[in-house]
């Protein structure tokens, strides 16, 4: 661990690393949001380069392309908010708003999160009617908003590939995440079974829109992180780890999910440990193979036999399978295998 320079006239104590590039050597740095005025550097090697355009009194930036290249964040000029994109060839590009014209008076744009190859952005853009919602931009598109409903929305992060973007929603006060994906549109992501605050967010999503990860804020304790799958629904990212892995994690807690590779199998946030200390993780979550119990890649009527196997001897399933996990057949998503998962196993097997 190494301490990185520091921006020319900041104070110590105020700046955090929200970027690093593929190999490690680009890294973007913001001020906190305790300064008064926000600003932005990318560092590569010992060389800082300040992200600034005239007239900006406030620039954040919070994503970095994968090559390092492409930095994207907001700026502010002459109290208006405009999402940027960076690269040292361009300077700070605005990015316009819906109609593709400068934001103005009321209207706005922000950038959240950038694809790993710089060219699609997840923000939030002002519509006509002065609405905000969350919107995805592409240089040929501008921003184009994820949906016509006026529900305030704002994207947070859009995929490694560009294809699925994440967010939140507020709806009377309440918070829900939200998927957008091409084929299906917006979908609200279910809360946990035994909440009923719904304070969520959703901060990562894998290239294929399967896996999404965030947060649920504002209960006690105050904020903790959530994974969200097709077949668990909404679920502690503690709770899949200690039920579905076996690990024991006692005394720890953790807040958030902040990224998560391609493939969604390894996350990144923050937690405590058992000490109350503050601590960055990594976790590594392998996808469910759902019902695939004889473990070839494939789920099929070939995977008959290994589940009933497993349903009526869980010690023979673990011999003859030995590096299989016997959850492929929880399709139930409550953590274990049983009679119950048997109507959903068919239904999964004989739909290939
Ligand atoms: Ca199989
Ligand atoms: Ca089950």
């Amino acid at each position: 661990m190494e301490r990185l320079p520091q921006p020319p006239g900041i104070t110590e104590g105020l700046i955090s690393a929200w970027g690093v590039s593929e190999d490690g050597q680009t890294v973007l740095m913001t001020t906190d949001s305790s300064s008064d005025r926000q600003r932005s550097w990318i560092l590569l090697g010992s060389a800082i380069t300040a992200l600034t355009t005239p007239g900006a009194d406030s620039v954040w930036a919070w994503d970095l392309s994968s090559d390092g290249r492409v930095a994207v964040g907001t700026m502010r000029v002459d109290g208006i908010e405009e999402g940027f994109r960076w690269t040292a060839e361009t300077g700070l590009v605005g990015l316009g708003s819906v109609d593709g014209e400068p934001p103005s008076g009321n209207s706005l744009s922000t950038a959240e999160g950038v694809s790993d190859d710089g060219d699609v952005i997840a923000g939030r853009a002002s519509q006509p009617t002065n609405t905000f919602t969350a919107a995805r931009w592409t240089a040929k598109t501008g921003f184009v908003p994820l949906t016509s409903d006026s529900t305030i929305m704002q994207a947070l992060a859009v995929s490694r590939n560009g294809q699925a973007v994440v967010g939140s929603f507020n709806s009377s006060a309440i918070r829900f995440a939200f998927l957008w994906t091409p084929e299906n549109g917006i979908v609200q992501l279910p809360s946990l079974p035994d909440d009923t605050e719904n304070h969520y967010s959703a901060w990562a999503v894998s290239d294929d829109g399967a896996i999404v990860a965030g947060w649920k804020i504002f209960g006690v304790p105050t904020a903790e992180a959530i994974v969200w799958d097709s077949v668990r629904g909404a679920i502690r990212l503690r709770t899949l780890l200690e039920r579905d892995f076996g690990l024991d994690l006692e005394g720890w807690q953790i807040y958030s999910v902040y990224d998560m590779t391609s493939d969604g199998t390894t996350m990144v946030g923050y937690a405590e440990d058992p000490t109350g200390l503050r601590q960055a993780y990594r976790a590594y979550v392998p996808r469910l193979q759902h019902g695939d119990m004889n473990c070839d890649g494939v789920t099929g009527v070939g995977d008959i036999n290994a589940f009933v196997l497993a349903l009526t001897d869980a010690n023979g399933y673990a011999q003859q399978f030995p590096d299989c996990r016997i959850i492929h057949g929880d399709c139930t998503g409550d953590g274990s295998v049983g009679v119950s998962d048997i109507n959903c196993f068919i239904k999964l097997v004989t739909a290939e």
